[in-house]
């Protein structure tokens, strides 16, 4: 059953809106954690499993790039979310035994918004980004720091630009800096999504020391972060060193001072 049903968006009879959905979080000083709790369509109702679906963009559709779980219970822990202060949407359908499958319009939308307590964030205003490439003027640079998960930088790919690319945030002075968060593109394509990585730093932006190395998943649509021992740098640069599809993207980037 669980394979025909790739989406809420499916024909067929309808029940009711899931009632009562409310998400709190869990706060660590990176990751963090949303607890989502909910209620059958009708009291007594004998559901066979819910979808869980969560967007950074509060006007998100059910698909499969929002979907984020399937569960025969009425709670969900969506955890490894980085502690980055970004506000995360949801919503709740359910799947009962014959396949009725419970309204996505109309049901209940909640918020919550991540806290960056332990890390304090570095102010975006103080922050400039450029990148090695760049499809302009729809995908520049400066989308990673806009603030606005709808907006992205993309490396040039008309025509295109081989990898590796990197992306280099100037801070404006010389300061303490330990973290960086990456949010990958949210319009349901993934071409860029970085999957290796390595994070260099520099006080002079010509001599750049590694500071750490990693993975990340592909498919990710909820962000990620990097970390290092805290480091004084004025720029911190992202070294795509692989991209799904070999395209580099970055809907948004953080930076993060150690704490205080
Ligand atoms: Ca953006």
């Amino acid at each position: 059953m669980h394979a025909s049903i790739t989406a809420a968006g499916q024909a067929g009879p309808r029940l009711p809106p899931v009632r009562n959905l409310r998400a709190t979080t869990t706060q660590a000083p990176v990751s963090q954690t949303v607890v989502l709790e909910w209620e059958a369509p009708e009291p007594g109702l004998a559901m066979d499993h819910y979808v869980v679906y969560g967007a950074a963009l509060s006007d998100f559709s059910p698909s499969q790039a929002t979907l984020k779980v399937r569960v025969p219970w009425t709670t969900h822990l969506h955890s490894g979310l980085p502690a980055d202060g970004r506000t995360w949407h949801y919503r709740v359908v359910g799947v009962d035994a014959a396949g009725r499958v419970s309204r996505f319009r109309g049901s209940t939308q909640v918020s919550v918004t991540t806290a960056s307590r332990g890390l304090p964030r570095i102010p975006a205003g103080n922050l400039v980004a450029t990148a090695t490439s760049a499809q302009q003027p729809d995908y520049a640079a400066e989308f990673v720091l806009d603030g606005d998960p709808a907006t992205f930088w993309h490396s040039q790919y008309d025509p295109r630009v081989p990898m590796p690319h990197a992306l280099t945030v100037d801070m404006g002075e010389v300061r303490p800096v330990t973290a960086l968060t990456y949010l990958p593109r949210q319009d349901g394509e993934h071409g860029g999504t970085v999957t290796a990585y390595a994070v260099a730093l520099s006080t002079d932006g010509s001599t750049f020391t590694p500071a750490t190395t990693g993975h990340w998943w592909a498919l990710d649509t909820e962000g990620t972060f990097a970390t290092w021992p805290a480091t004084r740098a004025r720029y911190v640069r992202l070294e795509v060193l692989a991209g799904y599809r070999g395209h580099a993207s970055a809907a948004e980037i953080g930076l993060f001072e150690p704490p205080a």
